[in-house]
């Protein structure tokens, strides 16, 4: 019984915080020539059409996976930064939608956000998190990497791209559904990674979502991406991001069995009920 009135779905927590771009009309954008460089398009075409969705997370246990046919076959795939398909297309697929990337993705010269042709012809939603308190004219300054340059320089190179700007509000929401959902374990204060910041960005625009290597499988290699030979657990594990309470939520959202998330590494999240929530 007090189970019962306790329990609270994480999907719809994680629906409630709203992780949305950056619109036109919203302020202080909707006042400032910058906002006009927003995309009048939604983030998604025919949205009534879209049944299945994957996420592709980048872990080094994609590696050898033989995923890519199934990737393939969703609506709508995800993947994030500058993670590759070629060369990896049996494991991960070569099918892109969106890509979410982090604000340093953007701006550091090595990505080259504005011409490599990786971030062309898909959607892009990039983010940074900002102040945790700060509106969103102090974001315009003090954001952790300038990515409003790149993201101009993009935009006009590129005016019918689909690119935006995610909400940094709605970033730091997502983080007090993850505190919210980790209880009493307080969790730090920094943003949730790209892969959880995708996955509430996609929710509320797809019924069922397929969230592959995101909590580990039986593959864990110890390797950081399955495009890369670094080592290093913490990619997995969690140093900066919230990752541990991310993967921990993420799971209570899955409704796919063990053989599935742990053998196959396939969680599988669907968009709650609005009457649930
Ligand atoms: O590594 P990253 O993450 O690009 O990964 C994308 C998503 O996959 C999850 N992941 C990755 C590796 C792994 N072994 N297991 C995983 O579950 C990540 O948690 C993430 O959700 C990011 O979230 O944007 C992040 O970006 C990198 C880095 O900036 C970019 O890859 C560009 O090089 C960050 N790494 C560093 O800053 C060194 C990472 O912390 C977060």
């Amino acid at each position: 019984d007090s189970f019962e009135e306790q329990y609270y779905p994480s999907s719809c927590l994680v629906m409630e915080a709203g992780v949305r771009v950056l619109r036109r009309k919203d302020p202080p954008f909707n006042k400032l020539p910058f906002g006009r460089l927003f995309p009048r398009q939604k983030l998604f075409r025919n949205v009534k059409s879209i049944k299945s969705c994957a996420i592709v997370s980048s872990a080094g246990s994609l590696a050898g996976s033989k995923l890519g046919r199934f990737i393939d076959s969703h609506d709508i795939v995800m993947r994030f930064n500058h993670a590759p398909t070629r060369g990896h297309e049996a494991d991960v697929g070569s099918k892109t939608t969106i890509r979410v990337v982090n604000s340093q993705v953007v701006t550091k010269t090595e990505f080259d956000f504005a011409h490599a042709p990786i971030f062309r012809n898909v959607t892009i939603a990039a983010w940074d998190p900002g102040r945790y308190n700060g509106t969103l004219e102090d974001w315009l300054t003090s954001a952790d990497y300038d990515l409003f340059t790149n993201y101009e320089i993009y935009r006009r190179r590129y005016p019918k791209s689909r690119a935006f700007l995610i909400d940094p509000h709605s970033v730091w929401r997502l983080w007090q559904s993850l505190q919210m959902f980790a209880g009493n374990r307080a969790i730090r204060r920094n943003p949730p990674s790209s892969g959880f910041i995708g996955l509430a960005l996609l929710l509320p625009h797809c019924p069922q979502v397929d969230f592959i290597e995101y909590v580990p499988s039986t593959r864990l290699n110890g390797r950081c991406h399955y495009y890369s030979k670094e080592m290093n657990s913490g990619c997995t594990f969690g140093s900066w991001h919230p990752l541990a309470a991310e993967k921990l939520m993420a799971l209570d959202m899955n409704v796919a069995d063990d053989m599935s998330v742990f053998q196959f590494g396939i969680l599988r999240i669907r968009r709650p009920d609005k009457l649930l929530c």
